[in-house]
């Protein structure tokens, strides 16, 4: 960390402004270089200052400039940033006077990887960064500021703690045997380890982990012309797939995108699903059975005007064990005793009346999509990375249970302590090269 890098750090294309950014101890000498405030006077920490970048004699842009020293900025180094106009050409212009003055290009996530490595913040708080930045939607946001501000570390700390109060139990036994019997010790260590693994294992909710970074995924299923496709551009409010009365229109996955209430909701129409020999629409309906198993919500469309039929049944079946709601169009024309048919078929299902034509029940299904998209705010864990080492280290408490079973507490000792280090993969204490490496290499440049 002894040279200074350098790196745009807004997002590529046309806009306002455009910020270039260096961090390290060459700052100061190289915001003299290529920078002139207009009242040349020298530049104050954490004063923005108006005036002009400078490639020699010549004018690059007009900018305004800051300087924050260390150790109250972002890195904990010196920091400078450059507000020129925005676009490519001015910013890249300016990050290539950086380079020509001494700085050198930032790897991906560099900033924040110093800012770790100063002890700003730690490596779960430090990824937090970049699901902020690649939040989509209220909901992803936030639960990237909950990380940000400490959640998943005070969660992993305090879990770490009880551990250490359980390895300080089996230190003293050891060392003390003929105050406290092995027998004594384990019986009492015994649940409190099988607590915390529990514990572990309850925060990882990997679908709630996938909503927050993918969104919900619902798929639109049923025979031919029951209307899929209506429903799909009745969500959406706009006319994405084409609609007609003839059985098979749909060939194709046609996806389309919404929020509701900050939550991020993919759409998915698929084929009708029906017995064919044309293979063109054999595939579609191939692809309909792929994305209703991969989905997070099936909407099974069902004509409640025509009694159930044969391939109703069939998909109704084959669907049954899937996170699955019935959505009963055609509302507007007589009903065909469908909803009594399903609700004696399968009592618990959900059914959710609509009539994509009248455009009636939009709200009641939007609500219930939404429903199955929420997740709470307060998640302790929603990466996947912490996850996996969360549920490591609760591997590693079931085993030191294990051990105990039979006496062996010393042995226990090396589970408890892989649990630890399992832990402290998610805070970033005691991490290996590689790991960062790994982490950071997931960042945009410029962060
Ligand atoms: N009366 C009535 N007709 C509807 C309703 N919803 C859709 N339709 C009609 O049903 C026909 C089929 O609609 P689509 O949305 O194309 O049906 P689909 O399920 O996507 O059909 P495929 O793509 O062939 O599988 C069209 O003529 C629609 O106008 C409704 O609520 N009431
Ligand atoms: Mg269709």
């Amino acid at each position: 960390m002894s040279d200074t890098i350098a790196a745009i750090a807004t997002a590529p294309g046309e806009g306002g402004i455009a910020i270039v950014r260096i961090s390290g101890p060459a700052c100061e000498k190289l915001l003299q270089c290529i920078f002139r405030p207009a009242s040349h006077l020298p530049l104050q920490d954490h004063l923005l200052t108006y005036g002009h970048i400078l490639d020699g004699d010549q004018v690059v842009d007009e900018c305004m400039a800051v300087i924050m020293k260390s150790p109250r900025s972002y890195t904990r180094e010196d920091v400078a940033e450059f507000q020129v106009h925005g676009g490519y050409t001015s910013a890249s212009r300016v990050l290539d006077l950086c380079l020509r003055s001494g700085a050198r290009l930032a790897e991906p996530g560099e900033f924040t990887r110093r800012a770790f490595l100063n002890g700003r913040l730690d490596l779960s708080q430090a990824e937090a960064v970049m699901a902020l930045i690649s939040a989509r939607g209220e909901q992803a946001r936030r639960a990237a500021v909950h990380q940000l501000e400490g959640g998943a570390s005070a969660f992993i700390r305090q879990v770490s703690d009880q551990l250490y109060d359980i390895q300080a139990g089996i230190a003293a036994c050891l060392d003390y045997p003929e105050e406290i019997s092995e027998e004594e010790a384990a019986s009492d260590l015994g649940p409190k380890i099988h607590a915390l693994s529990e514990t572990l294992l309850s925060a990882c909710d990997e679908r709630a982990a996938r909503l927050l970074q993918q969104g919900l995924t619902v798929a639109l299923c049923g025979r031919p012309n029951v209307g899929k496709s209506s429903i799909l551009n009745l969500l959406l409010g706009e006319e994405k797939a084409i609609v007609t009365s003839i059985p098979g229109t749909t060939r194709d996955l046609v996806e389309g995108e919404l929020m509701l209430s900050g939550c991020r909701i993919r759409l998915i129409d698929t084929a009708g699903i029906r017995e064919t020999d044309d293979v063109v629409e054999a595939e579609g309906v191939h692809r309909a059975r792929q994305a209703a198993e991969r989905a997070d919500l099936v909407l099974l469309v069902v004509d409640s005007s025509s009694p159930l039929t044969k391939e109703d049944r069939e998909m109704l079946l084959s669907l049954k064990d899937l996170p699955l709601a019935i959505v009963l169009n055609k509302q507007d024309l007589p009903s065909g005793g469908t909803e009594e048919q399903l609700r004696s078929l399968l009592p618990d299902l959900p059914l959710i009346p609509v009539c994509a034509l009248k455009q009636d029940g939009c709200r009641t299904l939007k609500d219930y999509i939404l429903e199955k998209a929420r997740v709470s705010d307060l998640l302790s864990l929603t990466q996947p990375r912490h996850m996996d080492a969360a549920r490591r280290a609760a591997l590693a408490l079931q085993d030191a249970e294990e051990t105990l079973l039979h006496d062996a507490l010393d042995l226990c000792t090396l589970d408890l302590d892989r649990a630890q280090a399992a832990l402290s993969e998610i805070t970033g204490d005691n991490v290996e090269e590689s790991l960062l490496d790994r982490v950071f290499s997931t960042f945009c440049v410029g962060k």
